[in-house]
C-alpha cells in the first residue's frame, strides 16, 4: 500500500460483469498497484460473483483486493482493503466487521474532510474529482489548487489518491500540482489498449 502509485479501479459501470476476469486481467498486467471492485446499483450476490473471480487473479500478482462500500462482504471475502464514501458511515463501525488487519480508505472532496480522514484514523484516502467525470456525475470538481496543502497535510502521513476525470492527456498538471498518487478509471477501462493504457499511465507515476 505505501508504495502505491497507480489505482485502479473495476468499475462495473464501465466492463460487463461477464467481462471481469479479461479487463482485471489488463489492468494487472499494465501495472496496477491496487484494484478495487466498484459495482453501484448491482447485487450483493453479483458483487460477491464477481469479487471472487478476480479476487484469485490479484492475490496472484500480488495486488490488494479493494472492495468499494461493502465492509461485512469484504470480511467474507477476505479482501484486503474496503473502500467508504463520505456518507459510508464511521471508521469504527466499519472496523468492527472488517477487524484490524485490513485497510480501510475515505473518499475525500476537500483539504477539510482529507484532514478530517486522516484524524479519524483511515489508512488512505482518495481526494477529488479533480475534474468533472462521467463516472460520478453530478459532483462538483476542486480543481487542482489544493492538491499540495494535501499532500503536505494528509500524504506525508498516509498514501493519498488524486481522482476524477484524470486521463493521460491531463496527468502531467496533475503531477506538476504535487499529486505522487492517482485513481484513472473510465480513461483506462475505456482504452483501446487497456493494458498498453494502464503501463503508460504506471510508468509516467514512477519517473
Ligand atoms: N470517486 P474516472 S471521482 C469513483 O472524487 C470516484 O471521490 C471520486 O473515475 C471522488 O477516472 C470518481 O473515470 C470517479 O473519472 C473516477
Amino acid at each position: 500500500m505505501t508504495d502505491s502509485r497507480l489505482y485502479c479501479i473495476l468499475d462495473l459501470g464501465y466492463v460487463n460483469a461477464a467481462e471481469a476476469e479479461q479487463a482485471v486481467a489488463a489492468l494487472l498486467a499494465g501495472g496496477a498497484d491496487l484494484l478495487q471492485l466498484r459495482a453501484k446499483n448491482q447485487s450483493l450476490d453479483l458483487i460477491e460473483a464477481v469479487a471472487r473471480r478476480v479476487l484469485p487473479l490479484c492475490r496472484a500478482a500480488g495486488v490488494p483486493f479493494i472492495l468499494n462500500d461493502h465492509a461485512g462482504l469484504a470480511a467474507t471475502l477476505g479482501a484486503d482493503g474496503v473502500h467508504l464514501g463520505q456518507d459510508d458511515g464511521s471508521l469504527s463501525a466499519a472496523r468492527a466487521l472488517t477487524g484490524e488487519t485490513m485497510f480501510i480508505g475515505r473518499s475525500t472532496h476537500s483539504l477539510g474532510q482529507a484532514r478530517a480522514a486522516l484524524a479519524e484514523g483511515f489508512d488512505y484516502i482518495g481526494f477529488g474529482p479533480l475534474f468533472p467525470t462521467p463516472t460520478k456525475a453530478g459532483r462538483p470538481a476542486i480543481g487542482l489548487a489544493d492538491i499540495a496543502a494535501m499532500e503536505h497535510d494528509v500524504g506525508s502521513h498516509i498514501p493519498a489518491f488524486c481522482i476524477g476525470g484524470i486521463h493521460p492527456g491531463n496527468l502531467a498538471p496533475v503531477l506538476a500540482a504535487g499529486a505522487r498518487r492517482i485513481v484513472m478509471v473510465s480513461a483506462l477501462l475505456q482504452a483501446a489498449d487497456v493494458q498498453a493504457a494502464t503501463r503508460g499511465v504506471a510508468n509516467a507515476l514512477q519517473s
